[in-house]
């Protein structure tokens, strides 16, 4: 690595490492090359960063030939990340939607009812998640678009309907399906890695509905016991209530994220409007995300949370935690 690389190059490289689509990818790296220094040193690096952009660019006509036909499909993502929520028919995706968002799906007994994804917004605390609600997912069927959705989201919310006899066929169906599709599925605690090329890894959450129904205790019972160590199992029902407030929380932890606020020197934190950063981020990626400017012209950073003193001073690698409050000094 050579050792004189700029602190745009590094934001620049930090954008593209968190990129998600192929044109955030794009954008990234084109970023990345022009801030790199050209010399001697960076050559390997330049033709490396030039490579990856033709694959990129070729991948992007592909895809816009083939998109096409899962448009109907794709969400534009909205508020701090987007959480879709699959499952069987009538495990509840639609009930929960409405009771989590001000978005008004069509609810029924008879399976099938939702036929296109439907987005909503759900409060959590002071962040706004962006939750989908799709078609369901007949078990082995592979339905590619809402597999598709997955894919293009930040994280899976799998809606049980923990009183049906069948829940075990449906969720070992669910996560088959998905990993076939080469999106692999991980819990809350694990981490989110670099693996097969092509694949992609998505956070996931096991939500048990319906557990207002007396048969369902002993389903989620083995629920826990199947999946617990990978996944967290969130027991709610969509018709009494309980559990849904422990639901948002827990969508939340899904997406990986902290949020952090900005304070200026001299005045009261801004704690209306958080920034989100990934879980791990640091004081550096956050200077980022107030302005790139900062990455280059910070000089020193104080901040306050959980597990600091008030007002430390921290080190540019410092670990933020949710709920930290920073104040940038240039
Ligand atoms: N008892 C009970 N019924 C529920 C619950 N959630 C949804 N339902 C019912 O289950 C059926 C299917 O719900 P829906 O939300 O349309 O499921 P979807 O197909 O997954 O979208 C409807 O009759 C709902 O009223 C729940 O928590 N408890
Ligand atoms: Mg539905």
């Amino acid at each position: 690595m050579p050792a004189n690389l700029t602190p745009d190059f590094l934001a620049a490289q930090a954008k593209y490492r968190e990129a998600k689509t192929t044109e955030e990818k794009i954008a990234a790296l084109e970023e990345m090359y022009a801030t790199l220094p050209k010399h001697k040193g960076t050559e390997k690096l330049q033709a490396d960063i030039k490579s990856r952009l033709s694959k990129l660019r070729n991948k992007e006509k592909q895809e816009g030939k083939r998109g096409k036909r899962y448009d109907e499909f794709h969400v534009p993502r909205q508020g701090a990340g987007q959480i879709v929520l699959v499952g069987p028919p009538n495990s509840g995706k639609s009930s929960l939607l409405a009771r989590l968002t001000a978005a008004r799906p069509e609810i029924a007994e008879y399976p099938y009812t939702t036929r296109t994804p439907l987005p909503g917004m759900m409060e959590f605390e002071d962040i706004m998640i962006q939750l989908i609600d799709t078609p369901p997912v007949t078990l082995g069927g592979g339905d590619r678009s809402v597999i598709s959705l997955a894919r293009n989201a930040d994280a899976v919310a799998i809606v049980l309907d923990a009183s049906d006899p069948c829940v075990l066929d449906h969720i070992e169906g669910l996560v088959s399906d998905i990993a076939k599709s080469r999106v692999r599925l991980i819990g809350n605690k694990e981490m989110l890695d670099v693996c097969e090329q092509g694949v992609v890894s998505r956070r996931a959450l096991l939500v048990a509905n319906k557990v207002d129904i007396p048969d369902a205790q002993a389903n989620v019972g083995v629920l826990i016991e199947l999946y617990g160590d990978r996944f967290v199992v969130q027991e709610v029902s969509a018709l009494s209530g309980e559990g849904l407030e422990d639901l948002r929380r827990a969508l939340f932890h899904t997406l990986g994220i902290i949020r952090v606020y900005a304070k200026q020197p001299g005045k009261p934190p801004d704690l209306e409007k958080p920034f989100t950063l990934e879980v791990g981020s640091t004081l550096i990626d956050f200077a980022a995300a107030v302005h790139k400017d900062f990455v280059r012209k910070l000089r020193m950073a104080k901040a306050w949370g959980r597990d600091i003193p008030d007002g430390a001073q921290i080190a540019r690698d410092h670990i933020l935690q949710d709920g930290y409050i920073v104040e940038l000094h240039a």
